[in-house]
């Protein structure tokens, strides 16, 4: 029996990445209509030294319906992270959470001191007045997840 295509891809693996495929599009049309709407104000990247490899992204996220942010990407970092900031033994010290919870119209702050998104391995400077896309995955009450993207203004090292 030869299911394999001449690239050695056997053949039952390409129908099932296809169908896949479908049933994520069939997803994205109808959250549409029943998905959190999620928006973003005021939304900031701290610009970067050359030999930097960090920043934290700041902004305020509103969501139409009760979701949670539960991931962030964006092209100028090789990882992204969701932080959040607290003080122990005087030190501010921060560490990634898995999820931020939103509720309907109550608008989440990421602030210094606070949540925000963490851009780490930078593949390149954040200088100021760079527009940086920031791609949030929020998950709905009902478990579906969609992606928002948002573009962040980046403001001069030492922006609060
Ligand atoms: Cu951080």
């Amino acid at each position: 029996m030869n299911t394999e295509n001449a690239d050695g891809i056997r053949m039952p693996g390409v129908g099932f990445a296809v169908r896949l495929c479908s049933s994520v599009f069939i997803c994205g049309c109808l959250s549409l209509s029943a998905h959190a709407e999620v928006t973003a104000k005021d939304a900031w990247v701290r610009g970067t030294v050359p030999a930097q490899k960090m920043t934290g992204a700041f902004m305020t996220l509103t969501s139409t319906e009760d979701a949670k942010i539960v991931g962030a990407s964006s092209p100028i970092a090789k990882k992204t992270e969701i932080h959040t900031s607290m003080i122990m033994n005087n030190v501010n010290q921060m560490h990634s959470v898995s999820s931020i919870p939103m509720k309907a119209g109550v608008p989440v702050e990421m602030k210094s001191g606070g949540y925000h998104v963490m851009l780490m391995d930078l593949v390149k400077p954040a200088n100021a007045g760079d527009v940086v896309p920031i791609v949030f995955t929020i998950e709905g009450k009902d478990g579906k997840r969609t992606q928002v993207e948002v573009k962040a203004q980046v403001r001069p090292l030492g922006s609060r």
